[in-house]
């Protein structure tokens, strides 16, 4: 059975799926991200192996619900990206899950090697928050509020790497590395 949560007030623009609840570490990060630029989602857990018709449901209801690209991610025989790209016609991102057995490889190649014709852009495995990251640049293309917010967000980023050098400039490398083991 399909479950899913959605970000209230507007139409869902990007649709983030998984293949199993034990994804959700993952894709959680991705949906941090999507609220933090104020980006509207829909998230849901669909397993193409174990419900194929619910998932060519949501696949097949994608463009009609707004979605203008779909976060997919799964592991293993990670079939559940490249299914999506196969119906939706909008761009989907693939985020390849890390596994026990196989360090993620799996999943990393399962969705990375599409047949010419079908892309899915992937990230690195447990890439969550970069999945997102690309899906709001790819919609800031044509709204440019978001990519206001996404110019923002990356100079924080820069401004976090600028007080961690000045940190290291005072106190030098001893102490800093100790103040990183306590954590
Ligand atoms: C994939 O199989 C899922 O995306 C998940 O990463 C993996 C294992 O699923 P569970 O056995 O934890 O449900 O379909």
């Amino acid at each position: 059975m399909m479950e899913e949560t959605r970000m209230q007030q507007s139409v869902p623009k990007v649709g983030i799926v998984m293949g199993s609840d034990s994804d959700m570490p993952v894709m959680a990060k991705a949906a941090d991200i999507l609220e933090e630029l104020g980006v509207p989602y829909e998230m849901a857990i669909i397993s193409a192996h174990r419900e194929p018709d619910v998932f060519y449901e949501y696949a097949g209801k994608a463009e009609e619900k707004g979605f203008k690209v779909i976060i997919a991610g799964a592991g293993m025989a990670a079939h559940l990206p490249g299914m999506c790209a196969a119906i939706f016609p909008m761009p989907v991102i693939g985020i390849p899950m890390h596994t026990a057995s196989l360090g993620g490889r799996d999943s990393l190649y399962s969705i990375v090697q599409m047949p010419s014709g079908i892309p899915v852009a992937t990230v690195a495995i447990n890439g969550g928050a970069n999945a997102a990251l690309l899906a709001a640049k790819i919609l800031a293309t044509s709204d440019g509020e978001l990519l206001k917010r996404l110019k923002e967000y990356s100079a924080g980023l820069k401004e976090q790497v600028e007080q961690k050098d000045a940190r290291l400039q005072r106190d030098g490398y001893k102490a800093y590395l100790e103040s990183q083991k306590k954590g």
